[in-house]
C-alpha cells in the first residue's frame, strides 16, 4: 500500500512539470492536482470557466499559453484551437461543452430534461451572442462598434425576458433557482458587454440586477480583485 501512494505522487509532479514549461503556471494547486486549465492570458473563451472553478473552490492549475508558443500546443488540440482543460490525464475542448462536463460533475446542470434544456437553450443564445461579438472584436471593431452598440438592447432583451420569466430577480440565477452552468457564461458575456459599452444594461432590469448579483459573490468579487485578474485582457488583440 504505500508503495502505490509513493508511485502516484510521482506521476502528478511529472506531468505538472512537463506541462509548465511551455507556458506560465499561475495558480499553485494546494488540494490537488487533478484540474489544468490551458487558454491565453486573456479572458475570451476562458473567463466563464475560470468563474465557474473560483466560484466553486474546485482547485485547478492554470497555464496561461504565451502566443508566442502557441505552435507548439496548436497540433495537440483536437481543433486547433485553446481552451483545454484536463481532468486527470483526460483532456476536455471547446469552451461549452467544458462548462457542461463541469455543470454535470458538480451539480450545476439539472438532471430534469426541461430544466436541463432551459439551460441549453440559454447557452446556445450566449454563443450566439458570443459569436457577434467576437466578430466585432477581431474583424470589424473600429468601423463596427457604434452599430453594434445601438443594436445591443435589442440583443440583450431575450435574455431579459428569459431571466425574468425565471424569476431570476428573487433567486439571483438564470434557470431553475439554482447556480447552474450558463450562470457563468452569461455572467461574463453580459460583463464584456458592459465593458463595451457601460449603459448597454440601463433598460434592462433584471439583466443588471443578475450583473450586480453575480459581482458580489464573494468568491467572483475576490477573483476579481486578484492582479492576474485584473491584467488580463479581455481579448487577444487588446480591444474591449
Ligand atoms: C481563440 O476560438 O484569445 N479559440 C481561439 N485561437 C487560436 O489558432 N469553439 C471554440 C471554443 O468554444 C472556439 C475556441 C476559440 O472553445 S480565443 C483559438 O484557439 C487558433 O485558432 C480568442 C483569442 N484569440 C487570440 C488569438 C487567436 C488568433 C489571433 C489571436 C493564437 C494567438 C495568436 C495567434 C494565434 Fe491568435
Amino acid at each position: 500500500m504505500p508503495c502505490r501512494i509513493k508511485l502516484i505522487i510521482k506521476v502528478t509532479l511529472t506531468q505538472t512539470y512537463t506541462y509548465s514549461f511551455l507556458g506560465t503556471t499561475a495558480t499553485s494547486p494546494h488540494k490537488t492536482m487533478a484540474y489544468r486549465l490551458e487558454y491565453f492570458d486573456v479572458r475570451g473563451r476562458g473567463e466563464s470557466i475560470r468563474y465557474l472553478l473560483k466560484d466553486n473552490e474546485l482547485v485547478y492549475d492554470e497555464v496561461l499559453i504565451d502566443f508566442n508558443d502557441w505552435p507548439k500546443y496548436k497540433p495537440k488540440m483536437p481543433y486547433g484551437q485553446a481552451p483545454a482543460f484536463y481532468s486527470g490525464d483526460t483532456m476536455f475542448v471547446q469552451s461549452n461543452s467544458i462548462l457542461r462536463y463541469l455543470g454535470r460533475k458538480h451539480d450545476m446542470y439539472p438532471s430534469d430534461p426541461v430544466t436541463a434544456y432551459q439551460v441549453d437553450m440559454l447557452n446556445d443564445g450566449v454563443e450566439d451572442l458570443r459569436n457577434l461579438y467576437v466578430k466585432l472584436i477581431y474583424q470589424n471593431y473600429d468601423a463596427g462598434k457604434e452599430e453594434y452598440v445601438k443594436a445591443l438592447p435589442e440583443r440583450l432583451q431575450p435574455f431579459e425576458n428569459i431571466l425574468k420569466a425565471n424569476g431570476a430577480t428573487s433567486s439571483g440565477f438564470a434557470v431553475g433557482g439554482k447556480v447552474s452552468f450558463v450562470d457563468y457564461n452569461l455572467y461574463d458575456l453580459l460583463d464584456i458587454h458592459v465593458l463595451l459599452s457601460p449603459t448597454c444594461l440601463d433598460t434592462l432590469p433584471t439583466l443588471k440586477a443578475y450583473h450586480n448579483t453575480f459581482n458580489s459573490r464573494p468568491r467572483l468579487a475576490a477573483y476579481r480583485q486578484t492582479e492576474a485578474f485584473k491584467k488580463r485582457n479581455v481579448n487577444g488583440n487588446g480591444k474591449q
